[in-house]
């Protein structure tokens, strides 16, 4: 949860220390996202293991001013088990998708859906970058959403689908901005004792 004070300090304010955990399959590109968002440019990167760790300051939109503390797990199976670790007390959950990976799609469905279910995630607001959309063969993120069946996870997590390309760095403002939006949303809405929507 965002570092110091309540967790509804800065609700539409500008000053939020927000937690992330970014997940996904191996190759999928969470470390290209992670380093494209924090220095701007395309590095070239290795398969991790165990984790990276940046802070990302959003210095336009709505988000201005709000620091993501992002923790990039690496994604091989082997590895995975470490993500609920990763998961726990965070403010929201980046899942990163290879949109071109079709044949683990169905894996990609079970990791998702997994994660989803821990207690300790629920209503936590879920971000899927569908990324390499720079490639030909990429689903569009329609397609994404109807094959990871997000419409099945649990009515209090607040999903949205962001296209990506993290060579270039397509999307990835975009999606903070929306993750950032997610965020205040599930907080105004526990302020509020009202219900939860699912859609961002
Ligand atoms: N074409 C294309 N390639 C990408 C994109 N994003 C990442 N890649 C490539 O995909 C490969 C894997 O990227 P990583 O960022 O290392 O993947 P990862 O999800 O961190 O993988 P693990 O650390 O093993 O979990 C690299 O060769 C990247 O250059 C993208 O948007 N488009
Ligand atoms: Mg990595």
């Amino acid at each position: 949860m965002g570092q110091g004070g309540s967790i509804f300090d800065g609700i539409g304010g500008s000053a939020m220390q927000l937690h992330v955990a970014m997940l996904g399959l191996d190759a999928a590109g969470k470390t290209t996202v992670l380093y494209r968002l924090k220095f701007d440019q395309y590095i070239n990167t290795v398969p991790t293991i165990g984790f990276n760790c940046e802070r990302i300051r959003m210095t336009t939109g709505k988000a201005k001013g709000t620091s993501f503390t992002i923790w990039d797990v690496g994604g091989q199976d082997k590895l995975r088990p470490l993500w609920q670790a990763y998961t726990r007390c965070t403010d929201g959950i980046v899942f990163v998708v290879d949109s071109c990976d079709v044949e683990r799609f169905e894996e990609v469905k079970m990791e998702l859906h997994k994660t989803a279910r821990f207690p300790e995630n629920s209503g936590v607001p879920i971000l899927v970058l569908a990324n390499k959309q720079d490639l030909p063969e990429a689903r569009e993120t329609s397609e994404i959403e109807k094959l990871l069946a997000l419409h099945e996870l649990s009515p209090n997590h607040l999903y949205h689908v962001q296209p990506t390309c993290a060579i270039i760095g397509d999307g990835l403002d975009e999606a903070l901005e929306v993750l950032y939006e997610m965020i205040v949303k599930r907080r105004k809405l526990a302020k509020s004792g009202k219900g939860k929507p699912r859609k961002s």
